[in-house]
C-alpha cells in the first residue's frame, strides 16, 4: 500500500485496521477522518471561560486588534487555553504520583499486606535527598512513611519549593528563581491556574505563560518524579530485561488479559496472582493453557520494564488489540483509555473492565481496585477473564507478528552500566558527546495519533537521529513505536546508526534507542541531564546541553505539561500538527520561542513535516556543540558506517520511510 495511505505505519495494526474496514467496524482512524479539527478551537483562538461566548477570536486585523466581548486579546485568549490544558496534564500525572504516596504511606503503616517495599536501596537514595534518616536500626517501613509523607506535603504545601527542585542543577534553579516560576505545592499551582483563568483575572499573556511553566515544573519535578520514584521503590528499579511487542503476543490458547491505563498498582497485582496455581487451575478447567497477560500504553511500559510482560503497543493500537478477537479482558486503570473500546468490545467477546472510581465508562463491567486488598482484586479480574474464555468467537484479524525487545533503562541503571558499580557515573556519555561520537541526545516520546500515519513521524524520526549518531531515549507510546517496529534491540545499533554511535552503543552493550519507561518517567530525562551537567564538561545546567525533546504525534494535555517543564528546564521542544496556542504569534513565537530561549534556554516549536522537525532538532544540538566549544561533528569521522544490510533488511528501514505530515 502506498505509505501516503496508510493509517498506522505499525503493519500489524494496518492490516487490522484494514481487516475491521472490510467488517464496517469503526475506529478512531475512521473517525479522525471524518471528524476535522475545529480550525478556531485547535489553534487557542476560542475562549470558554465564560458564557458571554463562547467567542471565536478570528478575523484579518492585526492579532493585538482581535479580541473577545470583554475585551480578551487573541495573546490572553490563546494563553489562557495553553496554561488550563499545562495545569490539566500536571493533574492527571501528579493525581497518579498522590496516589503512589498514599500506597507508599499505607505500606509504610502496616495498613496493607499486599504490597512492600521491593528497592530498599532506592528508598534509601530517596530517603538521602529529602533528609530523611534512614539505617542505623530504623525500621525500613518507617522511613518508607517519612518518605511518603514528605511527598505528601508537595501536594498541599502553600509556600516555599517542591522537595525535588533542589535535584536541578544549581543554575537551572536560579533562572527558576529569578523568574520566580518555582513551584510551591502541586496542588496549589493547578488550583492557581483555574483562578487565573477564569474570567477577568490574568490577562498577561507572558504572565499566564509563566505560571504555565510554573503548573508544568510542578508536574515534571513533583508529580513525574514522585511517582517514578515511589514506583522503583515499590516495584523494583528497572533494569534490562528481554520482552517481546506487537499483536503476535496475544495466545489463541490462552486467556488474554490486556492491562491498559498508567497506574502500575493493580497491574502489578495482577502480574503477581496470574501465576498462582489455583489461577491456573482455573483457566484449564475453562479449557484454556493458561494466562496471557499483555500491556498497552503505559501501564504496559511499567510492567514491560520491570517483568518483560510484553506490550501490545500504544494510544492507537488499543481498540485494534479487540479487534484481533483474542482478548477476553481489557481491564484499564486511569488516562489514554478511549470509551470507543466499549463500543467495539461489543462486536467480539472481549469484557472491558474498569478498576478505579475517577475512571468509569458506560457498558463496562466495573471491579473496583483498593490497595488495602489489591490482590483480591486482581483475583476476581482475572477470573472474570478466564470465565470469558468459553465465549470466544472464531470472529477476529489475528496476527502472528511479534519483535524482541529490549526495554528498562533507567537512570540509575544507564549510570551503572556506564562505570560497574563502583564507577557508576555518566562520564562515558559525556565524553562520546564532547569527542563527537555521540553528536547528542533527543527524547522522542509522546502519544501516536489517529490524524497522520499513526507512529509513523515517530519512527522516521528515531531512524534519521541514530544513522546520524544522535542517542535516542523514549518513553510512553513513543517507545511502543519503536517497539512493535522491532527496533528495540542492540542489533539495531550494528546495523542502522551511525559509526560513532554504533561504537558507543558496542562498548556499552545499549540499544541506541533507550526505553526509559511511561511518560512518567520523562522525570529520569530530567534526572539524567541533571547528572550530566554535575559531570561536568558539556554545560552546567540543563539549558545548553546538544539535547532536544521531541513529541512527534502528541495528543494528551498531559504532553502540553511535559513539553512545557522541558523547556522552563531548558530543553528546546519540538512537537508535531499545530499549537493549541498557534492564533497568537505574540504566544507561540515571541513567548514561547524567543523569550523563553532568553529566559530558560528553552523553547517550545510545533512543526508539521517530520523532516523539517529532525532539521530543527540537529540545528538546535549543533549549534549547542559550537556554544560549548566542542568538537564539530563530522559524520563518519570514527569510519565510514558498516553496510551490514541485505534486501530485505533495507526494505524493512524504507517502511520507516517519512510519513505524511497532517497532523
Ligand atoms: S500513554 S499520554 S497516549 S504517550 Fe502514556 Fe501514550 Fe500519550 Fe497516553
Amino acid at each position: 500500500m502506498d505509505k501516503k495511505l496508510m493509517k498506522s505505519a505499525d503493519e500489524a495494526a494496518q492490516r487490522i485496521i484494514e481487516w475491521g474496514e472490510s467488517q464496517k467496524l469503526e475506529t478512531c482512524f475512521d473517525r479522525a477522518t471524518r471528524l476535522k479539527p475545529c480550525p478556531i478551537g485547535s489553534t487557542g483562538a476560542c475562549c470558554q471561560v465564560c458564557h458571554i461566548g463562547p467567542c471565536r477570536l478570528v478575523g484579518k486585523n492585526a492579532e493585538e486588534e482581535i479580541t473577545g466581548v470583554c475585551g480578551a486579546p487573541l495573546a490572553t485568549v490563546a494563553a489562557r487555553h495553553w496554561l488550563r490544558m499545562a495545569a490539566a496534564g500536571t493533574a492527571a500525572h501528579s493525581d497518579h504520583a498522590r496516589d503512589m504516596a498514599l500506597t507508599l504511606y499505607a505500606v509504610g503503616c502496616g495498613e496493607t499486606k499486599d504490597f512492600e517495599i521491593t528497592d530498599v536501596k532506592k528508598l534509601y537514595r530517596v530517603a538521602n535527598i529529602l533528609g530523611i534518616p534512614f539505617g542505623d536500626g530504623r525500621k525500613v517501613e518507617d522511613v518508607a512513611k517519612d518518605v511518603a509523607l514528605k511527598f505528601i506535603e508537595d501536594f498541599g504545601r502553600q509556600n516555599g519549593e517542591l522537595n525535588y527542585i533542589k535535584r536541578a542543577p544549581k543554575k537551572t534553579q536560579e533562572r527558576w528563581r529569578k523568574w520566580k516560576v518555582v513551584p510551591r505545592g502541586i496542588d496549589r499551582e493547578i488550583a492557581e491556574t483555574m483562578h487565573r483563568t477564569s474570567v477577568g483575572v490574568d490577562h498577561d499573556p507572558d504572565n499566564l505563560m509563566l505560571h504555565a511553566i510554573r503548573v508544568s515544573l510542578a508536574d515534571g519535578w513533583g508529580g513525574c518524579m514522585i511517582s517514578t520514584d515511589i514506583t522503583d521503590i515499590l516495584f523494583g528499579t528497572p533494569r534490562p530485561i528481554r520482552a517481546e511487542a506487537s499483536f503476535g503476543i496475544l495466545k489463541a490458547d490462552e486467556v488474554n488479559i490486556v492491562v491498559h491505563g498508567h497506574e502500575p498498582t493493580l497491574a502489578e497485582k495482577v502480574v503477581e496472582v496470574s501465576t498462582e496455581p489455583e489461577i491456573l487451575e482455573y483457566a484449564k478447567s475453562k479449557g484454556a493453557k493458561g494466562v496471557n497477560l499483555v500491556g498497552m500504553c503505559c501501564t504496559a511500559n511499567e510492567i514491560l520494564m520491570r517483568h518483560g510482560i510484553p506490550t501490545a503497543g500504544g494510544y492507537t493500537n488499543q481498540e485494534l488489540g479487540i479487534m484481533t478477537g483474542l482478548v477476553d479482558a481489557m481491564m484499564t486503570d486511569v488516562q489514554c483509555i478511549m470509551p470507543a473500546i466499549v463500543e467495539i468490545s461489543k462486536h467480539f467477546h472481549t469484557k472491558i473492565i474498569t478498576t478505579s472510581y475517577k475512571a468509569k465508562m458506560k457498558g463496562a463491567v466495573h471491579i473496583e481496585y483498593d490497595e488495602h486488598h489489591a490482590k483480591d482484586v486482581a483475583r476476581q479480574i482475572i477470573k472474570t477473564a478466564i470465565d470469558n474464555f468459553p465465549n470466544r468467537i472464531a470472529k477476529g484479524s489475528k496476527e502472528s507478528i511479534k519483535f524482541p525487545a529490549i526495554v528498562g533503562f533507567s537512570h540509575e541503571y544507564i549510570e551503572y552500566m556506564q562505570g560497574g558499580r563502583w564507577r557508576a557515573s555518566f562520564r562515558p556519555l559525556n565524553d562520546a558527546i564532547m569527542a563527537g561520537r555521540i553528536r547528542g541526545v533527543v527524547g522522542i516520546a509522546g502519544c501516536d495519533n489517529p490524524r497522520v500515519t499513526a507512529q509513523g513521524a515517530h519512527r522516521y524520526l528515531v531512524n534519521e537521529f541514530i544513522r546520524n549518531d544522535v542517542l535516542v531515549v523514549s518513553t510512553g507510546c513513543g517507545s511502543a513505536a519503536c517497539a512493535t517496529a522491532g527496533w528495540m534491540t542492540p542489533e539495531m545499533a550494528l546495523e542502522y546508526a551511525g559509526e560513532g554511535l554504533r561504537q558507543v552503543c558496542e562498548a556499552i552493550g545499549i540499544p541506541p534507542i533507550l526505553h526509559l519507561g511511561a511518560c512518567v518517567d520523562n522525570s529520569r530525562i530530567l534526572t539524567i541531564l541533571s547528572a550530566m551537567a554535575a559531570e561536568g564538561g558539556l554545560s552546567d545546567e540543563i539549558g545548553g546541553m546538544p539535547g532536544v525533546g521531541i513529541a512527534p504525534e502528541w495528543m494528551s494535555e498531559k504532553a502540553i505539561a511535559i513539553g512545557t517543564y522541558f523547556a522552563g528546564s531548558g530543553v528546546p521542544v519540538i512537537f508535531g500538527g499545530d499549537s493549541p496556542a498557534g492564533a497568537s504569534e505574540e504566544v507561540s513565537k515571541k513567548i514561547m520561542i524567543d523569550l523563553w530561549l532568553e529566559r530558560f534556554k528553552g523553547a517550545f516549536h510545533f512543526e508539521h513535516d517530520p523532516e523539517k522537525m529532525f532539521d530543527l532538532a540537529i540545528t538546535y544540538i549543533d549549534n549547542a556543540r559550537a556554544a560549548l566549544k566542542l568538537k564539530k561533528y563530522e559524520p563518519g569521522r570514527f569510519g565510514t558506517e558498516r553496510v551490514l544490510l541485505d534486501m530485505a533488511a533495507r526494505r524493512e528501514l524504507e517502511k520507516g520511510a517519512k510519513p505524511h505530515a497532517g497532523l
